[in-house]
């Protein structure tokens, strides 16, 4: 059985004391890491305060983006070794926001990826189609493509650490959801092009999310599904109550 993992994904939301008030109201709610894995995934410059407040609670920790390199001349970039050196748990790579509005390309996602494994950060990949590649009946050549890019040169026993965030872009923060039964064909495509790729085992225990107008109204019916493992979610992590009921629904 695979635990079912929830990640907020704030996005640029929340001002400092917001952020501190949500972590400081949620931790001793979240229910036990047994059950589920509850992570909020915040603007960098909070991380190290939120894992200071998650500390020994069953909060993770994770971040929205970095760097491949573990330094250099990068304006602006937070690196692997940095996130880790302040105990981030997760960071998100690959949001279809950072490949449409920072030119994020499929091969940097794959360095990414490996430099989150190599610092015992575990990579949320997230991949995804456009209306009109869904329109043209291109859904799952899209997902195959980015997961087989992000996922080149690793090994199975890797692979299976990982989590996969499949987020069609039409969802997006526009109330559209797909229906579960559109969302657990395409995870359990994907599932099966893990298997492909990397076998079985691989398949089997990689944990796969919905993401994409996520909310407490639909939570249920989506992890009701065979290949759904949990949900990347944007909009409504940023309330605790419905953060919480959704991490409820999960557990
Ligand atoms: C998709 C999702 C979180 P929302 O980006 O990654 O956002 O739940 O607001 O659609």
């Amino acid at each position: 059985m695979r635990k079912p993992i929830i990640a907020g994904n704030w996005k640029m939301y929340k001002n400092f004391d917001e952020a501190v008030e949500f972590a400081e109201e949620v931790r001793d709610k979240i229910p036990s890491a047994d059950k589920v894995d509850s992570v909020i995934c915040a603007p960098a410059i909070y991380l190290p305060t939120l894992v200071d407040i998650a500390t020994e609670t069953d909060l993770a920790i994770g971040a929205q983006n970095m760097h491949y390199e573990n330094e250099g001349a990068f304006t602006g970039e937070v690196s692997p070794s940095q996130l880790a050196s302040i105990y981030v748990d997760y960071v998100i790579l690959g949001h279809s926001e950072r490949r449409e509005y920072f030119n994020e390309t499929d091969e940097a996602i794959n360095k990414k990826v490996g430099a989150a494994l190599s610092h015992g950060i575990v990579p949320i990949i997230c991949c995804g189609e456009t209306l009109e590649e869904k329109e043209a009946g291109k859904t799952e050549a899209k997902v195959v493509y980015q997961v087989t890019k992000a996922l080149e040169g690793f090994k199975s026993e890797e692979v299976k650490h990982m989590v996969i965030a499949y987020e069609p872009i039409w969802a997006i923060g526009t109330g559209k959801t797909a229906t579960a039964e559109d969302a657990n064909h395409v995870c359990g495509f994907i599932r099966k092009t893990v298997g492909q790729l990397f076998g079985h085992d691989a398949a089997n225990e990689i944990r796969i999310q919905y993401g994409g107008s996520v909310k407490p109204e639909n939570i249920e019916e989506l992890l009701s599904k065979e290949h759904i493992d949990g949900a990347l979610v944007g909009g409504a992590s940023l309330e605790v109550s419905s953060y919480l009921k959704l991490l409820e629904a999960a557990s």
